[in-house]
Order: structure tokens, then C-alpha cells, then sequence
């Protein structure tokens, strides 16, 4: 297979064609070595729950394969196990991202993490109030150590309690059908040991009451995202907007080169601090241009999103990077690191370094990252970094590419902006927008990279169709690299892209504001998939609408990870249209099939929607925008009707 028909960026591209020539493995070639792919397996009809297995059922073989697994189990139950486990995984992944960033905050609160401060007292005011706890009169410190508390006791399911900080994030109306539901989490940690419960041998058979579980597990991950993004808010600061640059080519031949890669803040933010400290040591090293910080996978968005720095590599690139023998360092935290980092670093002078205890990689140098030394342990990094530069040998071969890009979009960034158009009703801006059709609707990208498709190729075509058609595109994750290095997160990309109603939309705002805005706009993370769940949640509360009535959809053109299914999940249950362009493994059981793509859509308004083709997916998205926007009309012609 050539270069071009696994990758659409030319310093991919470039990469791989090197890293043919050295004869080294990247994920690319390891997945031709892969297929063809177990076809049970890609089905989600195979399982390895207890001893007995593996257990295969194949249920679409004319009724000639097995139909029942040793202990009876059918594909509906095997498929929805599976699907439940994976969804716990994700969860699991999210909230432990946020019990970090909880704990640390109690620590501050009681001076044991002295390398940390609170940020923004605003926020904290405001999640603060949100949640309940009152502000009046009242030290910051004493808030800090109350908001703590409040985050750590969402974990633990006390006395039948449920999880405060969901209630924080969405419409009133949406929390009640949850309710009704019965799948508002108690406690996330005990959510996700249910989910290991209830999928174990001879626990849970009923596929609708697993699939009830799995969306409790999804919605306990979604209150690990909220509760990440705003507690990292409250100790680094809310995003602003803020310019900066994407792909291999922002890496530098003259600087120690230091890549974050991960997804904890805690960790990075201090490291970006470190190598502002370390900065003549690195020159002295001999360094020219001192130390270059850029960031792989979701750390790098965090660390875009607040400090402006650059994007080295989305997830299916972070291999190549090393590739370029420009890397000195790469310093992982956790989630979505190869194991074969460190085999390819090894030919080159690259350190990997492994920061967590729950994740080490074999052969990797381990730096022990701890709260309350965490200023020390960013030093201890930072000098690993400039004594590994001193060793660089190989030739360099950074590709020439980079493309400028714009971040910083949270939602409170946001509002401020639409404050510059109508200071007394900044919302209005958007409703009025969408009620005269300069934008259609709003589209949230997000996820990974996957090698079962193209790089890149699905989050670009579907973007630029969207935009075509006056749709709104918000970005995180992988997905928002993707869009940001293609050159989407730019003003002149408004000029390029938009279809006319968007381009007046934006050019209002920039106007208004006083500065240019890019045509897709970043909002930061996966946790912080949450801001967009934000942004809709204001929208429905201004409209009194749900969110399920709202033209806002959700896609991961490129899925990967557990906790892409896990965000798809809540994504649905919240109420949202939620494409996937990669085929997940519930295909071998129609009941389950059937559940996520259709009734869902009865129960919670929100469904998948299943495509690998871009084109159609955007179709498809399209017709969901302009389906609800049609209901929406409707519902106000019967209203006046009735109002007379
Ligand atoms: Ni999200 Fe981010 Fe990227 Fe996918 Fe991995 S980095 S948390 S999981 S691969 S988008
Ligand atoms: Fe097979 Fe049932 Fe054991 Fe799964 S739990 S491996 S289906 S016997």
C-alpha cells in the first residue's frame, strides 16, 4: 500500500516514506500485518468473559453457525457485555483524568501541593454556586476545599446520591428524562465497577438492561469530563483565544525539542513552567533557540488551549515524530501512548519518559511524577530532555510542514465574544443566527485518529461539507488536530470554506470583537467535549428548548479509543445525532444494532449514526440539522396556532 492511501498530510507522508527507507514499523504497516481482522471479533461476537471461552457465536450465518455460547449467552448478550465493558473502560480512563486534577485541588486547598495555585477564582465562584456551595463572605481557600470535597464525593455513590456535577452541565429538562430514565450515575467509580459486575459471567443477560447499564457508565464518563475541564480550568486558568501552529513541522532542529504527550494537565503545565526555568541551561547545552515544548494527543490540546503551545502530532503520528531524530524527549503521562514508542526511540537518541504509576512502558525511563513535588519533578524532566539533546545524532529530517491555527474556545471565550455583538443578550446572537438560517445548525468533531481509515481524510470532508452548508463546527481532541493542521482553524479559511451564511455569521463576530476568526474553532480536549455539551446546554436554556430539539450534532469521523464509544455514548443520551465513521463491534447482534441507531432515538432523541463514507456521513448530518430545524418550525406554527 502507498503512502497516499493511508495518509492525507504531506508530512505523514514524508515520514513514512523515511521511515520505508530505515525499514522501521509504524501503526500503519503493523495494521496490514493485522488483516485480515477477526471477523468475530470485529462484530462483537466473541467472548472471553470466563475460562470456558473463547466463545464465538455467529448468529448470521444462515442460522448454521452456533447461536448460543457454552453457557448460553446469544449475540445480543455477548454484543452488549462487551459494548458495557468497553464503555466502562472510557469512563474509567475520563474520570480518573478528573479524580487527579480533584485531588490535586483538595491538596492545594490544604497547602500539600504547593506547585499549584488556583487560577481562576471566577470559575471557581461560579462552579461553586453551581453546585450548591455558598460563596458569600467565605475565604477562597475554605470554596477550594468544599468544590474538592464535592468533586471527590461524585465518585462514591453515598446513601443513594447522585453525581452533583452532572446537573451542573445540562438543561433541567434533559436531567429529568435521564431520571426517568433510571440512569443518572450514583457515585462514579461504583457506576464502573457495576459495569464490571453486571458483565461478568452469569451476571447481566438482558441486552436492554445492559445497554441502560452502559449509558449510566457513559453518563458517569461525561461527569468525568465536566468535572475535568473545570476544575483544570479553576487551577490553570479558562482558555482563551489564542494563535499557534499544528503539525510535525513545528518541531525545530535548533531547540531541545521536548514533546508532552498524554493527556494530564497537572503534569504538563508544570513541565511548559520547568522549561521556562531551564531555558539558558538548554542554550548552554547548545541549543540555539533554547527549548521547544509542543504536544501530542490530548495534552497538547490542553496545553494549546492555555499556553498556546504548538501541535506536534495527532494520535496516528505520534510515531512518526520521533521519526524526524529531531525529538529529544518525549514525556508521556496516560491514554493513547503505543507501547512501540519506546522501541522505535530506540534508534534514535530520544528519551521516552513514563511519568505515572499506572503507566509504564518497558524499556522507558521513569520519572516518578508526584503533586507534591511537582515543580521538581518537571525540572528533573526538562533536564533529561537538554542531556539527551547533547546526544542527538541521527540526521534530522523535520518536515517542512505547519499550519497556523487558532484555539482557545471555551464557552465562557465564546460568550465574551458574543458580549462584542450584543452585550445584554449574547446568546441572541446565536438564536437569531440560527432562527434566519446563516447557520444551519452546530457540528461537535471529535475523537481520534483510527487506521482503518485514512488519516485525516474523514474529519477534513466532512468538515469542509458542513462548513459548506452554513453548519457551525466546533472541535477536540484528535479530531480538532486534524482540523487544525489541515488548516480549517485559520480566518482566510472562513474566505475558503464557509457557504455564504457561515462567512456572515463569523465575519459578524469578527468584527465586533475586533479580531479575525477561524472558520472551525478549537475547544480544547476529549474531557472538554463537555464545553460543547456547555455551549448547547446555554442555547437550550435561553430557547427553553432540550437538547434534544436542538440542530446540534456530534461526530468522530476517525474513532478509536474506549473512550470515543464511551463519549459517543452520552452523546446520544444527551440527546445528540452522534455520526461514527469507523464500524464499532455491534454488528453481530441486531437487537443492539437496532437500539443504538434507531429506538435510541424514541427514548432520548439522540442516535448513532453508522457511516465509513464522509461524503454520505455529511449528507446524513445535514439532513438530522435540517430534520430538527423543520421541527422546530413546526412546533412554533402550532404554538401560535394555539396562542392565537
Ligand atoms: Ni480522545 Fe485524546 Fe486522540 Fe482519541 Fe486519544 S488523544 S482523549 S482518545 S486518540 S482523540
Ligand atoms: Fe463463553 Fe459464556 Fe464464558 Fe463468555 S461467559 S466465555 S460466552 S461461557
Amino acid at each position: 500500500m502507498s503512502f497516499e492511501d493511508r495518509v492525507i498530510d504531506p508530512a505523514s507522508e514524508e515520514m513514512l516514506q523515511i521511515a520505508e527507507e530505515k525499514g522501521h514499523e509504524s501503526c500503519f504497516s503493523r495494521y496490514e500485518d493485522m488483516t485480515p481482522q477477526c471477523g468475530f471479533g470485529a462484530a462483537g461476537v466473541c467472548c472471553t468473559i470466563c475460562l470456558q471461552g473463547p466463545c464465538r457465536v455467529n448468529p448470521s450465518d444462515n442460522g448454521k453457525g452456533n447461536q448460543e455460547a457454552i453457557c448460553g449467552a446469544r449475540d445480543y448478550t455477548i454484543v452488549a457485555r462487551n459494548l458495557v465493558r468497553t464503555i466502562a473502560g472510557g469512563a474509567a480512563n475520563h474520570s480518573g483524568h478528573a479524580r487527579h486534577v480533584a485531588e490535586v485541588l483538595r491538596e492545594v486547598a490544604s497547602g500539600k501541593a504547593e506547585d499549584y495555585e488556583i487560577k481562576d477564582e471566577a470559575k471557581l465562584k461560579n462552579m461553586a454556586t453551581a453546585l450548591g456551595i455558598e460563596i458569600e463572605g467565605r475565604e477562597t481557600n475554605e470554596i477550594v476545599k468544599e468544590v474538592a470535597e464535592e468533586a471527590i464525593s461524585n465518585f462514591i455513590g453515598y446513601h443513594g446520591e447522585e453525581v452533583s456535577w452532572l446537573k451542573t452541565a445540562i438543561p433541567e429538562s434533559r436531567y429529568n428524562l435521564l431520571n426517568d430514565c433510571d440512569v443518572i450515575p450514583q457515585g462514579i467509580n461504583d457506576v464502573i465497577a457495576d459495569s464490571m459486575h453486571r458483565t461478568a459471567m452469569g451476571v447481566d443477560s438482558d441486552p436492554l438492561n445492559l445497554i441502560f447499564g452502559g449509558l449510566e457508565t457513559a453518563l458517569s464518563d461525561f461527569t468525568g469530563c465536566a468535572m475535568g475541564t473545570d476544575l483544570s480550568d479553576i487551577l490553570f486558568g479558562t482558555p482563551e483565544l489564542v494563535e499557534s501552529e499544528a503539525n510535525l513541522g513545528v518541531l525545530e532542529e535548533d531547540a531541545v525539542n521536548l514533546v508532552v504527550h498524554g493527556h494530564d494537565p497537572l503534569l504538563s503545565e508544570k513541565v511548559v513552567e520547568a522549561a521556562k526555568r531551564l531555558e539558558d541551561e538548554a542554550k548552554a547545552a547548545g541549543a540555539e533557540k533554547g527549548i521547544k515544548i509542543s504536544g501530542i494527543c490530548c495534552t497538547g490540546n490542553e496545553l494549546l488551549m492555555r499556553q498556546g503551545v504548538s501541535l506536534a502530532a495527532n494520535y496516528t503520528s505520534q510515531e512518526l515524530a520521533i521519526m524526524t531524530g529531531a525529538v529529544d524527549a518525549m514525556v508521556v503521562d496516560v491514554q493513547c501512548l503505543m507501547p512501540s514508542l519506546q522501541e522505535i526511540s530506540r534508534c534514535y537518541h530520544t528519551e521516552i519518559i513514563t511519568t505515572m504509576e499506572i503507566s509504564k512502558i518497558t524499556g522507558a525511563k521513569h520519572i516518578q511524577f508526584n503533586d507534591a513535588t511537582a515543580g521538581a519533578d518537571a525540572d528533573t524532566i526538562v533536564k533529561t530532555a537538554i542531556e539527551a539533546f547533547k546526544k542527538r545524532n541521527a540526521e534530522v529530517n523535520i518536515p517542512d510542514y505547519k499550519s497556523k491555527l487558532m484555539a482557545g474556545f471555551s464557552v465562557e471565550q465564546i460568550v465574551a465574544v458574543l458580549e462584542k455583538v450584543n452585550a445584554d443578550d449574547p446568546l441572541s446572537v446565536v438564536t437569531d443566527a440560527l432562527a434566519s438560517g446563516d447557520i444551519r445548525g452546530i457540528a461537535l468533531f471529535a475523537g481520534c485518529n483510527n487506521v482503518k481509515t485514512k488519516q485525516d481524510q474523514n474529519h477534513l470532508k466532512i468538515a469542509k461539507e458542513l462548513v459548506k452548508n452554513d453548519v457551525l463546527c466546533v472541535a477536540t481532541g484528535c479530531a480538532a488536530n486534524s482540523l487544525g493542521k489541515h488548516g480549517l482553524m485559520i480566518p482566510e479559511a472562513v474566505e475558503e470554506y464557509a457557504g455564504e451564511g457561515l462567512k456572515k455569521f463569523i465575519g459578524q463576530l469578527s468584527d465586533a470583537a475586533g479580531v479575525e476568526l477561524p472558520l472551525v474553532w478549537h475547544m480544547g480536549s476529549c474531557v472538554d467535549n463537555s464545553r460543547a455539551v456547555k455551549l448547547a446546554t446555554a442555547l437550550a436554556d435561553y430557547t427553553g428548548l432540550d437538547l434534544g430539539e436542538l440542530p446540534v450534532v456530534a461526530t468522530a469521523p476517525e474513532a478509536m479509543h474506549e473512550k470515543a464509544v464511551s463519549i459517543g455514548s452520552w452523546a446520544v443520551t444527551l440527546g445528540l445525532p452522534t455520526h461514527v465513521g469507523v464500524v464499532p463491534p455491534v454488528t453481530g447482534s441486531t437487537l443492539v444494532t437496532d437500539v443504538a441507531t434507531n429506538i435510541a432515538e424514541d427514548v432520548f432523541g439522540g442516535h448513532f449514526i453508522v457511516e465509513t463514507d464522509p461524503e454520505a456521513a455529511a449528507e446524513k448530518l445535514i439532513d438530522k440539522i435540517d430534520q430538527r430545524n423543520w421541527m422546530l418550525e413546526m412546533k412554533a406554527k402550532a404554538k401560535e396556532k394555539v396562542e392565537g
